[in-house]
């Protein structure tokens, strides 16, 4: 009871206030935390029900999560690991510095790595499981441009010879060099996963414990304990792709996934946020995703001041300074930050009154203390129900001290002169005498060294090296496919269906299986009922880690949408780059888990290569084996749809990727032709390739296979259907994709004006634009041996007649081989936009149709003398063509 009254309504809510504080702390008393996140739940909901609208904040104060009553005890010798650490970043700096010295302008990164290194070591000693004795390993990407630090490592660890580490970035050097970035193609024992084109790792990281769920879900693995850690640049969240998917990752609470984002507050050009703090504004996005943040952000010499942090000012500053601010305080002095950080109050000045101004500036952060990460990779680790960020603030360059620690120019840094590395290596305590340090030598202690035996010994407990990659896999007999595939080789017996009807039913048979079936993954980007895949729902279901929770609505017809957890259907959404990087986790899944899974991604071809081509990119890099289908192939032949859905160009740009064989065929047979040879060289032979073909919905008969075409088919090119009879005026047609059939009706229209052509089928333009190459840089290597002959040149060189070549894509295509034709080639092709039009307005609009081949035949057949120009002209006219419409290509 007071005895006097409050003097006004200030005093009131004060009063009041601290009445409900007491009740608070009451409340944690006697019912703990859990009790008081109820309350408090409560009362919001209360609150709301009343009207309040209540603030939203999705971010926590600019501190650790983790509290530090509540941190582990560190297991490890910190000294000794300390000693490690500094060896590695020696290490990781001489290689850079070496390789500039060497050749000027070679590149390399110095200040990633400086800033991440006890991310890393801290993973290296206590977490990242190799895939040794009762492992199965973790699935860890390292962020590109810390490759450095990684080589150094593994040197340290005696894996990597002085020598490969001399020719860091020069790989073509005898005895071999170090790949710039982490890229499996080119070092195939050691990388497991390309990251260096930011964002891609990210979105890779997500889908892969997703798929890992997946085979366990489906039976294909043991349940296991293996994470997926992703190792990413505060700046490389910017990319759309680091950030895009991780949704997913929540939903399918997918507590196997780690990030780790290295919140060094650069970039390569300077801040990444130097008017706000990137590490809450990431901290709003993951958890508002549904993620579990941990945040370090204040290293161990912190704590006792936060301790002394009553009032809560120190968090106030800690939360108000801008990223721009703090970077600045990483290059000042300790004075500086006296008076600029702590200067904000005399209160907080007190705080660090018994300070030296060195101390101040030596308060380590927390991504560069080993107790504070090793802190939240366990709690990490333990974690379950949600995937979990760690958002660890470091220092760009950390270590390198004037030669550009926090500047602006740290990313970019390469070398260092005499003194700076003088400086680096007595701050780090390498061994390494004066008179040597200028030569930047490396530094690996020796085989009985405390070092050695300590790091080894962890790693032995850990299950081995990391990065390592190797591949153990049981390869597919394949006994079975030339019967699964051979009802193609008949032809459709006159019933029309369309090349992706074909597939489809080829699909079905192959998931029905007793070999493959269950190592097949169809993933589809929400497309599949365009496809006419629909029936595959029900066959093999959609999978859903959450099996189905609902009746779905179609439930009483035969084709419903059916979701269940040992579903085989990746059914992605609208999302191509997740189901691309689907497509890469099960396409590799045979280095990863040692699984043949064969991934067939089938979707819109206008929305793969151009959309999502650096992730094919990556794939290739990642050296994924599997079927990437483009569906409704052809600028021409996806009627209606128009600019933006006709594809024309899918194939230019695949023929770029070195280990992606594409085509474009037009029958039923020379799929299953592929498709056979496709699964006996990845799969049983292991090969490293993967594949590419485009598939139409045009409906028409598919005809039997020619006796003989089998090898054609898989080279580029067969003779289809030879002329009836031979005449005097012959030509060679070459049609592919849905073209191919134009160039069957031009045969046949050609007749009349007395041309005698041979029709060819074309499946793949970049076959035999490869085997050209080859066969062509071959000879000019070898003058002295028999000249060999490319496949074009063999196949067309002993025919007669013109040469005309008509496909649904762009002109470059037919163009590309014209050099080992043995006569001039006319090309007939796409180039330009697309028209929302029926097929037959399109094919007339972009001059591929029979009509426009006879006219060109028949064009090719006058520059060589063998028509008049009237009979050209005249044919022009009869067949209906406006010499004077609109040229497609530009229009
Ligand atoms: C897609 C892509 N765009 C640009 C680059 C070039 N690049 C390489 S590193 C880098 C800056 C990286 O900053 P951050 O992600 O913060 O990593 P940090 O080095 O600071 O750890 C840039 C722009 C790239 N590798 N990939
Ligand atoms: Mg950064």
């Amino acid at each position: 009871m007071r005895n006097t009254a409050p003097k006004d309504a200030a005093e009131l809510e004060a009063i009041e206030t601290r009445e409900w504080m007491e009740s608070l702390d009451y409340v944690l008393q006697s019912g703990g935390p859990a009790r008081v996140n109820k309350l408090l739940l409560d009362l919001t909901n209360h609150a709301r029900q009343r009207g309040i609208k209540l603030p939203f904040s999705a971010n926590t104060l600019y501190i650790n999560t983790i509290p530090v009553e509540e941190q582990p005890p560190f297991p490890g010798s910190r000294e000794i690991e300390r000693r490690i650490k500094s060896m590695v970043r020696w290490n990781a700096l001489a290689m850079v510095v070496k390789a500039n010295k060497a050749e000027e302008g070679i590149g390399g990164h110095i200040s990633t790595y400086a800033s991440a290194a006890t991310l890393y070591e801290v993973g290296f000693n206590h977490f990242f499981k190799g895939k040794g004795d009762n492992h199965d390993g973790d699935i860890i990407y390292f962020q590109g441009h810390a490759a450095p630090g990684i080589y150094a490592r593994a040197f340290v660890e005696g894996r990597l010879s002085p020598e490969l580490l001399e020719n860091f970035r020069r790989e073509l050097k005898p005895g071999g060099g170090l790949s710039s970035y982490p890229h499996p193609w080119l070092m195939p024992d050691f990388w497991e996963f390309p990251t260096v084109s930011m964002g891609l790792g990210p979105i890779c990281s997500i889908y892969q414990a997703r798929f890992m769920r997946y085979l366990e879900d489906r039976g294909l693995k043991k349940r296991s304990n293996s994470k997926v850690w992703a190792f990413v640049g505060d700046g490389e969240t910017d990319e759309p792709e680091t950030l895009g998917a991780i949704t997913l990752a929540s939903r399918e609470k997918l507590d196997n996934l780690i990030f780790v984002i290295n919140c060094n507050l650069q970039r390569l050009d300077g801040p990444v946020r130097g008017n706000g703090q990137i590490i809450q504004e990431l901290e709003a996005i993951f958890r508002g995703a549904g993620w579990n943040v941990i945040k370090v952000i204040w290293g161990s010499e912190w704590d006792a001041l936060l301790e002394k942090d009553h009032d809560g000012l120190l968090v106030k500053r800690m939360g108000e300074v801008v990223d721009g601010e703090y970077q600045k305080y990483a290059v000042e002095s300790g004075a500086y930050v006296r008076q600029h950080f702590w200067g904000a109050s005399p209160r907080l000045l007190e705080m660090v009154q018994h300070l030296s101004d060195e101390e101040l500036k030596k308060l380590t952060l927390g991504g560069h203390d080993p107790i504070k990460v090793y802190a939240a990779y366990k709690a990490a680790v333990e974690h379950t129900g949600q995937p979990t960020v760690i958002l660890a603030r470091t220092i760009k360059g950390y270590g390198i001290g004037e030669a550009g620690e926090g500047k602006n120019i740290t990313h970019q840094q390469k070398k260092l002169n005499e003194d700076e590395l003088r400086a680096f290596r007595s701050r780090f305590g390498i061994p390494i005498g004066d008179e040597e340090v200028s030569k930047a030598p490396f530094y690996r202690p020796s085989d009985n060294s405390p070092e050695r035996t300590y790091l080894l010994e962890r790693r032995k407990q850990l299950g081995g090296f990391v990065p390592t990659r190797t591949v153990q896999v049981e390869p597919i007999k394949g006994e079975s496919l030339p019967e699964l595939f051979a009802e193609f080789q008949k032809g459709s017996e006159g019933r029309k269906a369309s090349t992706t009807m074909a597939f489809v039913r080829m699909l079905a048979k192959m998931l029905r299986d007793k070999e493959i079936g269950e190592l097949v993954v169809p993933i589809v980007p929400d497309e599949a009922r365009t496809f006419g895949m629909e029936s595959l729902f029900r066959q093999v279901g959609i999978y859903s880690h959450a099996g189905q929770l609902y009746e779905p609505v179609d439930m009483d017809t035969l084709l419903y949408y059916k979701e269940a957890k040992e579903g085989q259907i990746l059914e992605e959404g609208i999302n191509e780059a997740g189901s691309i990087s689907s497509f890469i986790a099960a396409g590799s899944a045979y280095a990863t888990h040692g699984i043949n899974t064969i991934p067939f991604f089938i979707y819109y071809s206008m929305f793969g290569m151009q959309r999502v081509g650096d992730l094919v990119w990556a794939a290739a890099d990642t050296r994924t084996r599997g079927f990437l289908l483009g569906g409704t192939a052809g600028r021409t032949t996806l009627a209606g749809e128009g600019l933006q859905h006709q594809d024309g160009h899918s194939h230019l740009l695949s023929l770029a990727v070195p280990t992606l064989i594409s085509y474009d065929p037009a029958y039923a047979y020379e799929i299953a032709v592929i498709i056979e040879e496709g699964i006996k060289r990845m799969y049983r032979d292991g090969e490293s390739i993967f594949y590419y073909l485009t598939l139409m919905n045009e409906n028409y008969e598919m005809p039997p296979m020619p006796d003989g075409s089998r090898e054609g088919i898989l080279r580029g090119m067969y003779r289809l259907r030879p002329a009836a009879k031979k005449t005097k005026l012959r030509a060679q047609l070459l049609g592919s994709g849905a073209i191919l059939n134009e160039a069957v009706r031009a045969q046949q229209m050609l007749e009349a004006y007395g041309v005698a052509a041979d029709v060819w089928s074309v499946t793949s333009y970049q076959e035999l634009y490869r085997d050209g190459h080859a066969v062509e840089r071959w000879n000019r290597l070898h003058p002295n041996e028999k000249p060999r002959v490319p496949y074009v040149t063999e196949c067309l060189g002993s025919t007669e007649g013109v040469i005309v070549a008509a496909s649904d894509y762009v002109k470059v295509l037919p163009d590309s081989i014209d050099r080992w034709m043995p006569r001039r080639l006319t090309s007939l092709g796409t180039d330009g936009f697309g028209r929302s039009e029926g097929r037959t307005a399109l094919r007339d609009f972009f001059e591929v149709d029979a009509k426009f081949i006879t006219a060109a035949t028949l064009s090719a057949l006058l520059q060589d003398g063998k028509v008049d120009a009237a009979t050209v002209q005249k044919a022009i006219v009869d067949l209906g063509i406006n010499p004077d419409k609109p040229n497609p290509a530009i229009s």
